[in-house]
Formats: structure tokens, sequence, C-alpha cells
């Protein structure tokens, strides 16, 4: 391959982890904060007697006594820790409108937010406010409203349980069930889709179980970047001679070699443990059509092995005796040509046989699986296909065997226990009903997609914000900005500065709190709060560090204090509870029975697991079974019917957290220094006449779904990858304008983040929404009263190409 030099792209030959890591961490910690702090602070990380790192929900180890390195976690810590602080003064020198221009990096690498801010139209600067005239405003605004269903209460996935359990009962006191969170953009195709095939809407392993597993599947999901502490566990698992199958159309670095920082050999000798045993680049959106190619592959063995007189493949007795619904799955198995699946998988029938072969030799599978898997048209249907090929063999519910979805946020799992729901379970009414003694709403509220939409139709005016930055992680990008700019109220609960801030409101006012790393002081003494990981282990989490500011508010007591300044209710102790989060755990466990004994509980320093029915094989659904769910076909978007349509995911970089970019490197896939570049097969590149380097421009390809037409953009630098055919990849958030929040899972409401139709041609450099200068917010400035639109041209560093970090 002859390529050209493209500036801040080369290939990448290391093992994920090794020095590279090491180096990563000291930059990141250099660039953020004072050394001597840093050292005492990591130890602490995901110690007993720490907190928790913000990084992801991966679970640590029960008997955590080594500090587990990840690279990815000590760039969160140190972006939370920083030295840098986002003050008043910042805020009276720069106007919103100004800030508008700034990137995403940019706004919130100015460091930690110190005080309560209000927007001032007039000046069009942010100004301080006190914090009872700020609770005040939030209470006239909400109760203002004619009717409660006109809020929505937006949860990230940081927010400990204390702090979300409060803030849905403020929410449902008020008279919402309006509950958008970052999981309607994530794990809902999980949620949606678990409980109606084994009754419970997580996943069933626990960290042990990867000790006795011999086959692991890791499908569309990257933890070399996204759950790095998880590389430890298939390394061992590696080394043990399990085997370990990737289904992904990138060659994504962490999965291929592993050099764990923590082995003095592997350090010294530049050695590096490989990781998957099997690497299959599927076509982007072809997992449906994959998962029953094994399935056609296990149930030909079964069959032949029936006909010559054994005992078969299927697990008969486990299916017998728990489960229904295999004979539709048959029956849809027997009507889907292998031809079909070849085509929409984009793997050759030998190499996805030689897949199911591995499946049906195994005798204890764990199937991981992530963003690749949920954020498409057919989530739920991915989902339920991985459950239908572990209940053939009985993977679930016993040892070394069963589902593991990795979430996302550090504790989106633990809000949603708690209560952060668009459609609460009866019970959970009955009991909040019972506990609190008010009528909680019964009647579903919005989730992520009905919230934008809502506030774009005029139906919501307020939008209260517990952590995130809603409008630009969602998808239609433009569509999210109009909406929150029609808002009479918005109050964001931040550490930091984003672009949500800028979108401003009638009264806008930004909350600044408590991160996990830092001493909670209440009227008891210093507080831990609870998060419960991806595996249901519910653990405390005290920070350590003095706040940022001294004007910060824990999130439980910006929670308690929006409720008594909205609510006329007498009877709800907010003050006392806020007093001692033990007395939020014991209010917790009284509306939530699987929390029984949760204050004591907690105090075993690896925590407790909560019960999860489907590992124990009890299966809460109606029948009582577990159920394999057929989905017809293999699923393909019509859209991609034609010879020059492309299939785009949008994915993470190494050097970000969602939308908190912290770099512009994305080391592994051996980007330096920008953001925007598209990776595209060399096949594909050389059908449209391009070359590596080429600056290219991405069109959606219109359908009857797609409100608004075709969307555009503009000036990414094509990148010749290992990609499958077919499918490129470019990064988020800045694609989020090509996704219409039309095109999202139907069953679950999921944006389809991974599956967008589009076609790739040389830039016309004529478009609105270019990639280079973050224009990709769009033209039209939302604070500037002169009307002028964003200029073009910024300050090298506030673009999406930076400098090196
Ligand atoms: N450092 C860091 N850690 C994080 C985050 C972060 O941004 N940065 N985000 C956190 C959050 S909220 C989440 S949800 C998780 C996300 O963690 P992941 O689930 O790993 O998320 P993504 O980076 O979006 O990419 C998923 C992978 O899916 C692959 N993929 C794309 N399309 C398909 C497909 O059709 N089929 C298959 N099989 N694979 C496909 C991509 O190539 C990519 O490797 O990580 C959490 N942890
Ligand atoms: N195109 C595309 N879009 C996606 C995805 C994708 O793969 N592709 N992934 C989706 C996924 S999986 C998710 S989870 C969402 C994420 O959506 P969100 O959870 O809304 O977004 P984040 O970027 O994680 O939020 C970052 C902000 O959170 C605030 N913050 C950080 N720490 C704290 C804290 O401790 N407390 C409080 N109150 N605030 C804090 C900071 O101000 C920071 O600016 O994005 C989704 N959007
Ligand atoms: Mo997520």
């Amino acid at each position: 391959m002859s390529k050209r030099e493209v500036p801040g792209v080369g290939p990448y030959g290391g093992p994920a982890g090794g020095w590279g890591a090491l180096q990563a961490v000291a930059r990141a910690l250099k660039h953020q904060m004072g050394v001597a702090r840093e050292a005492t602070m990591l130890l602490k990380v995901n110690q007993p007697a720490g907190f928790d790192c913000p990084g992801c929900a991966w679970p640590d180890p029960r008997s955590t006594s080594s500090f587990e390195f990840c690279e990815n976690g000590a760039k969160a810590v140190s972006w939370e820790a920083t030295t840098k602080r986002t003050t008043p003064e910042f805020f009276a020198q720069h106007k919103v409108r100004e800030l508008w221009d700034w990137s995403d990096h940019a706004l919130e690498d100015e460091g930690r937010l110190t005080h309560p801010m209000r927007y001032d139209a007039d000046s069009d600067h942010y100004v301080p406010v006190s914090w009872d005239e700020a609770f005040e405003r939030i209470g006239a605004a909400l109760r203002a409203l004619p009717d409660p269903n006109m809020a929505e209460f937006y949860t990230s996935g940081r927010a400990s349980n204390e702090a979300a359990f409060l803030y849905q009962l403020f929410a449902r006191r008020f008279g919402t069930n309006n509950f958008p969170d970052c999981s309607n953009m994530c794990h809902e195709p999980t949620s949606v889709g678990l409980p109606e095939a084994i009754g419970v809407g997580k996943g069933t392993v626990t960290l042990a179980d990867f000790d006795h597993c011999d086959a692991i599947f890791c499908i569309g999901h990257n933890p070399g970047t996204n759950h790095p502490r998880m590389l430890a566990t298939l390394r061992s698992a590696a080394r043990r001679g399990a085997k370990i199958v990737v289904l992904n159309p990138l060659r994504e670095r962490g999965l291929e070699r592993f050099a764990s920082p923590q082995d003095p050999v592997e350090m010294v000798t530049g050695r590096s443990t490989p990781i998957a045993t099997d690497y299959i680049q599927l076509r982007i959106g072809g997992d449906v059509a994959f998962l029953k190619g094994m399935m056609k592959t296990v149930l030909a063995l079964d069959r032949d092995s029936i006909s010559k007189g054994g005992e078969g493949v299927l697990d008969r007795a486990f299916i017998d005796a728990h489960t229904e619904g295999l004979e539709e799955v048959i029956a849809d198995l027997d009507a889907t040509a292998w031809s079909e699946i070849v085509n929409a998988s984009g793997v050759e029938r030998a190499d996805i046989e030689h897949v199911g072969k591995l499946y049906a030799g195994s005798k204890a599978v764990i199937a991981c699986y992530g963003m690749g898997v949920t954020q498409h048209h057919s989530g739920t249907a991915n989902v339920q296909q991985i459950v239908n090929l572990l209940l053939m063999r009985g993977n679930m519910g016993r040892d070394g065997a069963g589902i593991c979805p990795l979430r996302g946020h550090s504790n989106v799992q633990g809000d949603r226990t708690v209560g952060i729901t668009e459609v609460p379970p009866v019970d959970m009414l009955d009991s909040i009903e019972r506990v609190f003694g008010f009528s909680p709403p019964r009647e579903h509220g919005h989730g992520a997609i009905t919230a934008i939409e809502a506030m774009r139709d005029g139906r919501s005016k307020a939008l209260i914000c517990l952590g995130g930055n809603l409008p630009v992680a969602m998808s239609d990008t433009k569509v999210c900005f109009d909406a929150m700019r029609k808002l009479d109220l918005a109050v964001h609960v931040s550490t930091k500065l984003n672009r949500s801030h800028l979108l401003t409101a009638k009264e806008t006012l930004i909350l600044p709190c408590l991160g996990r790393t830092e001493l909670d002081v209440q009227a008891s003494g210093p507080q831990s709060v609870t998060v419960e990981d991806s595996m249901s282990m519910v653990h405390a989490s005290r920070g350590s560090l003095p706040p940022a500011s001294e004007h910060l508010l824990s999130e439980p007591a910006i929670v308690a204090r929006m409720a008594k300044a909205t609510l006329d209710d007498d009877s709800l102790d907010w003050d006392g509870w806020v007093a001692d989060y033990s007395r939020i755990r014991g209010l917790i466990e009284a509306v939530f029975p699987q929390f029984d004994g949760y204050n004591e509980r907690i105090q075993d320093p690896g925590g407790f697991r909560l019960f999860n029915a489907a590992a124990a094989r009890q299966w809460n659904t109606p029948a009582g079974r577990a159920r394999f769910i057929a989905h017809r076909g293999v699923m393909m978007d019509p859209r991609l019917d034609r010879d020059d349509a492309l299939i785009l995911a949008t994915i993470r970089s190494h050097d970000q957290y969602n939308t908190t970019i912290y770099g512009f490197n994305d080391r592994y896939r051996g980007i330096t220094g920008r953001r925007d570049v598209v990776f595209v097969n060399e096949r594909d590149l050389e059908a449209r006449g391009l070359q590596h380097g080429d600056l290219v421009d991405l069109e959606t390809i219109e359908s009857t779904v797609s409100i608004g037409g075709t969307r555009r953009l503009c000036g990414l630098t094509a990148v010749a990858f290992d990609i499958a055919p077919g499918s490129i990849a470019a990064y988020y958030p800045e694609a989020n304008c090509l996704v219409s929040l039309a095109d999202n899972d139907p069953r679950s409401g999921t944006p389809s983040y991974k599956s967008i139709p589009v076609l790739l041609s040389l830039s016309q450099g004529d478009c609105e929404v270019s990639a280079d200068a973050q224009t990709w917010q769009h033209g039209d400035v939302p604070n500037d009263k002169t009307g002028a639109t964003v200029a073009a041209e910024m300050p090298a560093h506030r673009r999406t190409t930076g400098t090196p970090s």
C-alpha cells in the first residue's frame, strides 16, 4: 500500500497499555495538576477506602489490594482533580457568544466551575448568583409551569445512588416521570431487551465467572479505550487458554495485544499478551446476520449429532426446564438463507461456521457487548439474538457463563436501579407512595428523544440536567440546539463548562457541584456515596481531595435545595436527609427491598451484590421461563440497497470521555493532534477514486423515516484503515449532526449512532457544517444580537484539530 504522508496520521505498532499508557498518564497529569497531590490520590482510586473511579463501570477485583493501573481512569481523575478553574472573572471576560466559538475541548479545559452562575441576556455574560437566589429562581420557574409534565429531569450516569434517588423523588413529588437520561442513548436496548428475554435488565455474570469460562465473545465494544481495566481480566483469561472471539468491524489494538503496566516482564521486555484468538471484522450492523449464522451452525451440528445417535449440541435439559420459544427461532434460522447471512454480515460462510463450531465446542461462554451492539435500529433485536445464542447451550445462570453488557458511565446502572426511569414499574411507584405518603404520577414520561421533541415543539419548557451534556450527546444536533434555546428554564448541575451551558434559555443557571474525588462534608460529618457497577455490585465511594472551590455543593444537597424551593410539602425532610446520607440509603432500602441492610453491607469494602434472578435461573417473565425471541431475517437497512452506500458508525477516540474531549490523539488508531478524520477501507476509497488523505464530505442517504432531508458533514480527512469494506467510522460527537432523531431503535428509542447510511465523496467545500472549525455546531449563532455568523477562522487550539496533548 503506497500511502501518502498525511499530517497527524500514522501507523501505531505497539500493544495496548505498555509504556505508551504510562507516558500518556504523565502527560495528562502534567497538563492538569501538580504531581504530589496526584500520587496519593490515584492510589486511592478503586481502593476500598477511596473513591470509585469515574472512568467506567467495570468492577474491581474483590480484594483490591494493589492499585489497578488504568490510563483512562487516570485521565478521568486528573480531568476532575485539575488545578485549573473557571471563575466568575473568566465569565466576566468572555461573552457567551464568544465562548460559542470555542471547541468542546477548550471549554472544559478551563477547569472546574467555582461559583453558581446565572445567564444575563442583556450583557450576554454569565454573572455570579448566590445559591439562595439560584434556588429561588428555579423554584419560581418550575412552579410557574402550567403542567409539571412540561419539565424534563435529565440524568447523566455519574450521579450517585443517593443523588439520583433524591432527584427522582423530587421530580415525582413535583408531578412528572419525565426522566430522559444517558441510558436512553446507551444501553436502553439492554434495559428493554433483556427483561423480555431473561426477566432482568442487567448482566448476569460476575468477575469470578471470567476465571471459569472457556470462551469470551467481545461484541461491539472497545475495552482498550473504554473499559481499560477489563484488559487485565481478558489478559488473564487469554493466558489460561480461554478463547476470545472479537466481533468488530474495526481492528482495535486493545483487543489484539495488551502489555500490562503491572507486569515488570512485559514492561521491560516489550512483550505483550495476545488477546483475541479470533478477530472477525464483520460489516457494521452485520451482527444479527452473523449471530444467526452461528446459530445455524450450532443447529446443523446438533442435527448431525442426533442423526448419528449422539446427544446433540443443544442443552436440551436446560431448554426443556427453563425456556420457551426455541421452535420459532429455529423456524426463522431455517428460513434465513446463508447467502443473505454472508451478504449482510460481510463475513464468509466458512469463517462464520468456524466461530459457530468454536462456540458449540465451549463448555462455558460469556458474551460481552457494548455500543457496537446497542446503537442500531436493530439494537434490541441484537441483544436478544445474543441471548438466543447463549440459551441454546444453557450459557446463562451457571459458573463461567452468561451475558455481560458493558455499562458506560460509572453509575448509570445504579441510577436506573434507584428509580431514574421514564417507564416506572408499578411496584416501585406503590412503594414510593407507601414510604412517602404521596401519589407519584403513574403515566409514563419522556425519554431522551421524546424530551427533545417536546422541547422542540414547545410542549416542555424547563430542563434540569443532573450532569451531562444532553444536546451535544444526542442525535440531530441542530434540532437539539434549537430546542434548548426555546426553553424558559435551563439548569445545569455540572463540574465543568460545556456547550449545553451556552444554549441559553430565558432563565439559565449553572450550579457547580463536588466531584467523586472530593471530600463531601455535611452536618453529620464526611459522607460516602454509593454506586453500582456493571455486575450489580454496590459499594461505597468517598472522596478525599479538598473541593475545587469553597462554594461548591454536593449533588444531593443541590437536588434537595431545588426540591425545597419548588415543592410545598413539609413532610419531606430534605435537610435531614442531606445532613446524613445514610438516611437517604435508609429511604432507598425502604423503597427497594433488594437493598436490605444497605448501610451495613457497604461497610464491606467490596460492597454487596444485588440479587440477580436470571443469574440464579429464576426467570421473572410472564411464563416464568427464559425466552428465545425470534427476529425475522437479517435486518438490513433498505437505504443500503445501492452500490455506493456506506454505513457509518460514530465512535470514541482514546482521548475523550463522551463529549469531554481530553485531547486530540487517538493513539491506538494512529491519530495525533486531530479529530477531523473518517476511517475508510482502502477498497472503498479506490472505488470512489479517492486517496488516503483526501478531504471528503459525508452525506446521509434519505429515507422515509428521517425528517428534514439529507444531512451533511464536510471537510473530513479520509484515512485508509483496517475496517470492514462498506463500513466507515468517524468520531462522536462531531458526527452527531448526521443522525436524525427519527433514526433509532423503535423498541428502545436508542439513536442509531452506529448505523448511518451515507455517501462519501471528494469535498465540495460548500457546506455549512464543517468538521474542521467545529462549525459542525451549525452556523447560526445563538446569542449574538447582531446576527452575524460564526467566523470560520479561529485560533488553532480552538479547533477540532489541536496540538497533541
Ligand atoms: N475512556 C473512556 N471510557 C469510557 C467512555 C469514553 O468515552 N471514554 N464512555 C463510557 C460510556 S458512556 C460507554 S457507553 C462506554 C462505551 O464503550 P464502547 O461500547 O466500547 O463504545 P464505542 O467507542 O462507541 O465503540 C464500540 C465499538 O463498537 C464497534 N462497532 C461499531 N459498529 C459496530 C457494529 O455494527 N457491530 C459490532 N460488533 N461492533 C461495532 C466499534 O468499532 C468500537 O470498537 O464506555 C464508557 N467508558
Ligand atoms: N454519535 C454518538 N453519540 C453518542 C454516543 C455515541 O457512541 N455516538 N454515545 C452515547 C452514550 S453511550 C452516552 S452515555 C451519552 C453521554 O451523554 P452525557 O452523559 O450527557 O455526556 P457526558 O459527555 O458524559 O457529560 C459530560 C459533562 O458532565 C459533567 N460532569 C462530569 N462529572 C460530573 C459530576 O461528577 N457531576 C455532575 N453533575 N456533572 C459532571 C461535566 O460538566 C461534563 O461537561 O452520549 C451518547 N451520544
Ligand atoms: Mo454510555
